[in-house]
């Protein structure tokens, strides 16, 4: 597998744990080796009693589970609940950013105000609800309202797939695949992969699809959009990344998870006088809150909050012994941080009553008191800075500019108030065309190679990338979040960036905000009176793991892009089912999977694709 990882920060803290005997994600992968066979390949069925069932990949006995469902059914059926779990963990975090707007217009939280009143007003218009003459709060009830029912759904079909071109929604409708509200599919999911139900791998994929699609255009477009209005729009903005953004001499709070609602507290209240007065009470010179993984994406976004790295790096954080609290909500926080935590003095602090981890301390949030449990949390943090053990602090010194904001209203600005100066360089093959490259990370891979190796072969080609997720932040620690990075861009992609001040590759924020990133594709389509599967596009999730990246994948394919993964998905023991998510569905949908481990040959397909579809558009590759 060659390095754990290419990241030097992370290398000098994995070496500090194994030295103080402190297990991490890769020893625990070790351990597991060799993984089940029957898992990897997708073969294996627990969705009854008569089972577990497992068929055998080599074509010998037996090639049925106890109520016959083939290969084909059962790993079309493990990967739809793949894609529900995805679906559910996006649109229950956008149902909560909703309830937040919801009850802060009708006055009832602490500490949130709508803070984009403009966005408000666009999405009121949107959804038809009448805005003039009427206050923001008023607005925003009727509005939250509406968007709660598109996840029960009584209308039929959700608001926002009328951004997508007109070709593919009536591709979807064609289909029959079109949403028609984000709990009912992810519902129907579990109802049809019930034993002796949808036993179809076809049928069983075309509705993994259309949940997907209620998670991209439903759930997650929600859930960025209504962050917007609440915590403000992102612009570009600077920070620093990477575990050297720990400091010795402050109080160290990382916080970890997924949804603003709680980060943005805590970043708001860890600025008040009384707090900071009480950190140099104990001898801190200051307080230093820094991301992890999305809810870091969140706040640097949004406020410029440093980020102290991304999935794989949440145990290293606490090896550096100066944590002083991880406090998390939900999503991507392994079991296993409290383990770590044990063994130096950081406090874990849950703060969900979705998710509890043994051995934390449960500090429980709710919206009302949201400032009152944000300045709880710090105070717990600054009473712990005392409690450090001196001789397991190492912080290594790797820390790295960024530059972030990315959102489509930032990007439009960057370019001068509309997206003619990008359509005309990709017109004229100056950018050859945008690659939108996201996810986790994952020990099977060297961590952050994946996302480091095909998003530099990729801008070296001149093809734009946009991020999110664990990618982006593995992006940022190499420095190619800055504008200077345009020195590694091709000449067409150099200049373009040169010119606007932008770097090659654009943070455009967490995993729900691909959302982001479909309505630009959308918007670029509309623009070129294209469909999405026409575009010089292309997804790739390297170094994916989550059940979240399969619901992405599934909507970005959905919406008609060629994605390729990194790891493999648990689907190769089913042949036909294989065949149709990496060819057929290319004729259904106009996309299709591709897998590919090594991000080198990742990029040759991903430029291949953008060749092919270049010409397709008549122009010049
Ligand atoms: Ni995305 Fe965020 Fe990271 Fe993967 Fe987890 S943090 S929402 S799932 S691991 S990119």
């Amino acid at each position: 597998m060659g390095e754990k990882s290419v990241d030097q920060a992370s290398l000098k803290m994995l070496n500090k744990a194994a030295q103080e005997g402190i297990e991490t994600a890769w020893d625990r992968y070790e351990k597991q080796q060799p993984q089940c066979g029957f898992g990897l390949l997708g073969i294996c069925c627990r969705n009854c009693n008569m089972g577990p069932c497992r068929i055998d990949p080599f074509g010998d006995e037996p090639q049925e589970g106890v109520c016959g469902a083939t290969a084909d059914t059962i790993a079309a059926r493990n990967l739809l609940r793949m894609i529900a779990a995805g679906a559910a963990a996006h649109s229950d975090h956008g149902r909560d950013i909703v309830t937040t707007l919801y009850e802060t217009a009708a006055g009832e939280t602490q500490g949130y105000q709508i803070k984009d009143e403009g966005k408000l007003r666009a999405l009121a218009a949107e959804f038809g609800i009448p805005e003039e003459g009427r206050g923001k709060e008023e607005i925003a009830r009727d509005l939250a309202r509406e968007a709660m029912e598109e996840f029960g759904m009584v209308k039929g079909k959700l608001q926002f797939l009328n951004r997508a071109p007109e070709k593919r929604r009536q591709l979807w409708e064609k289909v029959g695949i079109t949403p028609r509200g984000v709990d009912r599919e992810i519902v129907e999911v579990m109802h049809r992969t019930h034993i002796g139900v949808d036993n179809d791998y076809v049928n069983l994929t075309l509705h993994g699809v259309r949940t997907a699609l209620s998670d991209g255009w439903g759930g997650s477009m929600f859930a960025t959009e209504f962050s917007d209005v609440l915590f403000g729009t992102p612009q570009p903005i600077k920070g620093q990344s990477n575990l050297g953004v720990l400091k010795e001499d402050q109080v160290n709070i990382v916080v970890h998870g997924h949804e603003p609602v709680l980060s943005d507290m805590i970043v708001q209240a860890a600025r008040e006088d009384d707090l900071l007065a009480a950190a140099q009470e104990k001898g801190a010179n200051g307080i230093n809150v820094c991301g992890m993984c999305c809810t870091g994406n969140e706040i640097l976004m949004r406020h410029g909050v440093p980020v102290a790295g991304n999935f794989l790096q949440q145990e290293l954080a606490v090896v550096t012994g100066v944590v002083d609290a991880m406090v998390v909500d939900v999503q991507c926080i392994m079991p296993a941080l409290t383990q770590v935590a044990r063994c130096y003095h950081t406090k874990v602090i849950s703060t969900s009553p979705k998710a509890r981890f043994p051995g934390a301390d449960h500090v429980p949030f709710s919206e009302q008191t949201a400032l009152d449990t944000a300045r709880k949390i710090i105070m717990m943090a600054i009473d712990n800075f005392s409690h450090r053990k001196e001789e397991l602090i190492q912080i290594p010194d790797e820390e790295m500019e960024y530059m972030a904001g990315f959102s489509v209203e930032a990007i439009i600005k960057a370019l001068g108030g509309s997206l003619d100066p990008l359509l005309d360089a990709i017109k004229a093959g100056q950018i050859k065309g945008i690659a939108a490259i996201v996810g986790c990370n994952n020990p099977k891979i060297s961590h952050d190679y994946g996302h480091l190796t095909l998003t530099r072969e990729l801008i070296k080609n001149d093809v734009l990338v946009v991020q999110t997720g664990c990618a982006a932040i593995a992006c940022a620690k190499a420095g190619l979040l800055l504008p200077e990075a345009a020195d590694e861009a091709g000449p067409g992609l150099g200049a373009v960036c040169k010119a606007l001040g932008i770097p090659p590759v654009l943070h455009m924020g967490s995993c729900v905000d691909i959302s982001r990133i479909l309505v630009t594709a959308a918007a670029i389509a509309n623009a070129l009176g294209v469909d999405m599967s026409d575009l010089p596009a292309a997804g790739a999730a390297p170094e994916w793991m989550s059940e979240k990246a399969v619901s992405i994948g599934s909507y970005v394919i959905g919406s008609g892009i060629f994605t390729v993964l990194g790891t493999v998905p648990p689907v190769l023991g089913a042949k036909k089912f294989t065949e149709l998510l990496t060819q057929g569905a290319q004729d259904v949908l106009g996309a299709a999977f591709a897998v590919e481990t090594d991000p080198m040959k990742a990029a040759g397909l991903i430029l291949e694709h953008i060749a092919a579809k270049r010409k397709g558009l008549g122009l010049e590759s």
